[in-house]
């Protein structure tokens, strides 16, 4: 298992002077919830999440080496335009991860983004955004050190992404992704991310249908919210709950077990949100219209006995996560019975994905 030192890079033997990347990475969804942090990005419990295949950033980088090496130098943009709102972040990004990356003030860089999934619809770009730019920058370091292998890239690729947004770090590689040190998983690290592959078939098919409750701008911002969890009352409880649910998680999804998988799902989702109506200041992110759906998909369960269930990021939107077989009765009724809760009837159809991809 690598350390913090591992990803301090040796002299490079190699040079470029132009050059650019592309990468596209995913968006995830956690199934155990990363919620409450220590200093660094360290997570305070592990989390585990289904990689996305289709809500993905896709970020090309270029590069050109500069006269000086005092400061950063980059442009940013959005769907071709430039976007100094994002500067901070990244400039934040590149402060945090130089002693890793030694390169990054040789070089003027242009970071120009986009993602597949609509602006403003409340799902978090952070993820992917962070993963693909890690990423772009791992391509670099790779020509500057030639030798490196292709563990270390993935590992130290999440491991910077980490360092841009936690839950970033899950958006590398795999379809199922742990972060976070957990007693009972191997090469498990609060470092970065590894691929779960022990998944029965049923989960390799699963679908999330994403229903677009609330569109707008986050009421309680990531960082606002894992703060939330310095002194709350019920902290070490849910911190321990969620190593035991990673362990009962795991084992479900070994095996194929769907029940336990849900139990454990919309649990983790409810004290996702019980957390943040229990914090001081408190906070509710579900609208009605988030419980309408939760109890039309209890009671549709209850009737049909189809494994249909939901989890929850931290906003009003509902994820919807059901095996590939179960798709046709489930698009019929999310289409009869849910999308009359959704903002202008809006929903993304996507399923579990596999990682990250060089595109040129
Ligand atoms: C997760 N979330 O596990 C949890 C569940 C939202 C709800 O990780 O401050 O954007 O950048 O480390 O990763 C959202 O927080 O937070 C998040 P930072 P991040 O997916």
């Amino acid at each position: 298992m690598a350390s913090v030192q591992d990803f301090i890079p040796q002299p490079y033997t190699a040079t470029i002077d132009k050059g650019s990347f592309t990468w596209s990475a995913p968006s995830n969804i956690a199934l155990v919830k990363y919620w409450g942090k220590k200093a660094n990005q360290i997570p305070a419990n592990p989390s585990i999440s289904f990689t996305l295949s289709d809500c993905k950033t896709i970020t090309t980088l270029s590069f050109e080496k500069k006269e000086s090496s005092d400061a950063f130098s980059f442009d940013l943009l959005f769907e071709g335009r430039p976007k100094e709102s994002f500067r901070p972040k990244i400039e934040n990004f590149f402060e945090r991860v130089v002693q890793y990356l030694p390169f990054l003030k040789q070089y003027h860089f242009t970071i120009d983004t986009q993602n597949t999934f609509p602006h403003s619809s409340g799902i978090a770009s952070s993820a992917s955004g962070m993963a693909a730019l890690a990423l772009n920058l791992m391509s670099l370091e790779l020509v500057l050190n030639p030798g490196m292998t292709d563990d270390h890239f993935y590992q130290k690729a999440s491991f910077l992404a980490r360092l841009g947004s936690g839950s970033a770090c899950r958006s590398v590689k795999g379809s199922v992704v742990i972060w976070g040190s957990h007693e009972v998983t191997t090469k498990s690290t609060d470092l970065y991310g590894i691929p779960n592959n022990n998944v029965h078939y049923i989960f390799t098919t699963y679908q999330d249908t994403i229903l677009l409750v609330d569109k707008g701008e986050k009421q309680v911002s990531s960082t606002v919210g894992h703060d939330l969890m310095h002194g709350h009352p019920f902290a070490q409880q849910r911190f321990a709950q969620a190593h035991e649910n990673l362990t009962a998680i795991k084992k479900a999804l070994a095996e194929g077990d769907v029940e336990t998988f849900i139990k454990i799902t919309e649990s983790e989702a409810l004290t996702l949100h019980a957390m943040m109506m229990t914090s001081m200041p408190y906070f509710i992110l579900m609208k009605p219209d988030t419980l309408q759906i939760i109890n039309k998909i209890w009671q549709y369960r209850a009737e049909t006995s189809v494994p249909v269930c939901f989890t929850l990021d931290a906003g009003a939107n509902v994820h919807v996560l059901y095996p590939a077989n179960e798709s046709s009765k489930v698009l019929a009724f999310i289409k009869a019975e849910l999308l009359g809760y959704c903002q202008n009837n809006q929903y993304i159809c996507d399923k579990i994905g596999t990682g990250a991809q060089l595109i040129d």
